[in-house]
């Protein structure tokens, strides 16, 4: 059961077209007239603009831009992902948060979001820089009943959740690139890093860390990344709300997702592949020491790469074998 607070923040939400009277709020969550305007009061303070006029009854006007696990339920019409929130203003990595949150048996669908990353990580432990308060750096905990050896796919949804809504909030075209980069031209904007703990036949859960740069300029961004690098605000000179993109990503994935245990990939693989970066383009990939060209094709459901080799021939990639 949701609290009190969360309840008349849902009551506000559904209503903030129009007024809501104080009775009709203690009608339905069974609480007196004082315990609402207690809440009202508590909520004003965290920085909740509501409205409240006599005979006519609360309006919200504006909620707090700050990030906080309240502000971030607010308005995200999800049905089970992100219904917890773990939101930190700094941490090391939400990743590392969220693996021991799994650990102990958290809720699927459990969500972890900082302000601010220490040390965020990629994959094969590179750093992830999200020192700062201008991306989305958040990590998801799911416990799906799928072999583990789908656990790829899982990273290849993600990546058109992200493009969809990206390209959607942005009206850029955004690419993924093979295999969890999201890119704005030749620069990346995002990154995704899935983790995974199963046992042979069975995934017991997985974290899918998703870092998006989304107001920095890219004069802030460490050398390293300088000229590799981008932000949604870089490409069209906007300022994001962090919270709706946040609530965007996860409606979006959740609806994914869903759709995915109930259909399989192939849907997947198709928005995969009208989104994949250098899709029917020429690329350098590598076996072993020999170096060839070839055509990236799409992917498989194994989460590998199809280039078509100079014999017409269609050969599958599995690593980062591609000098892209
Ligand atoms: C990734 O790894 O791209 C996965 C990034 C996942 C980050 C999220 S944030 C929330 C969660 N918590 C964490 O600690 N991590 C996850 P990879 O493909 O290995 O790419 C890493 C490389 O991307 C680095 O070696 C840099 O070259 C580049 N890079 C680092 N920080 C970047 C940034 N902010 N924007 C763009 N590129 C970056």
């Amino acid at each position: 059961m949701s609290s009190t607070r969360e309840r008349i923040m849902a009551l506000l939400a559904a209503n903030s077209d129009s007024y809501i009277s104080g009775q009709s709020i203690s009608d339905q969550l069974k609480i007196s007239r004082t315990a609402v305007w207690k809440q009202m009061k508590v909520l004003k303070e965290d920085g909740y603009l509501i409205e409240a006029i006599p005979n006519k009854g609360y309006r919200i006007i504006s909620t707090p831009t700050k990030l906080s696990e309240n502000t971030l339920q607010w308005g995200l019409n999800t049905n089970w992902l992100g219904k917890s929130i773990e939101f930190f203003e700094e941490i090391d990595s939400t990743q590392t948060k969220a693996n021991i949150l799994a650990q102990q048996g958290c809720n699927h669908g459990t969500v972890v979001i900082a302000n601010k990353q220490e040390a965020g990580r990629g994959r094969m432990n590179r750093t992830w820089y999200s020192n700062n308060e201008d991306g989305i750096w958040m990590s998801i905990v799911l416990r799906p009943k799928v072999l583990p050896a789908h656990a790829p796919q899982f990273t290849l949804l993600t990546g058109t959740v992200l493009a969809d809504v990206l390209s959607k909030k942005t009206e850029l075209d955004i690419r993924i690139k093979w295999p969890n980069d999201l890119f704005i031209g030749d620069k990346k904007v995002a990154g995704i890093l899935t983790e995974m703990q199963a046992e042979q036949d069975q995934i017991q859960h997985l974290v899918i860390g998703i870092g998006i740069n989304v107001n920095q300029l890219t004069s802030e961004l460490p050398d390293e990344i300088i000229n590799k690098a981008t932000s949604l605000r870089e490409e069209t000179s906007h300022v994001y709300s962090i919270r709706e993109l946040i609530q965007a990503v996860l409606h979006a994935f959740e609806k994914a997702y869903d759709r995915y245990l109930d259909t399989g990939f192939s849907e997947i693989k198709t928005n995969w592949e009208n989104r994949g970066y250098k899709m029917n383009e020429n690329v350098t990939y590598h076996s072993g020491n020999v170096q060839s060209q070839g055509i990236i094709k799409g992917i498989n459901e194994d989460g590998a790469l199809l280039v078509q080799n100079s014999h017409n021939q269609i050969i599958t990639l599995y690593s980062a074998e591609i000098d892209w």
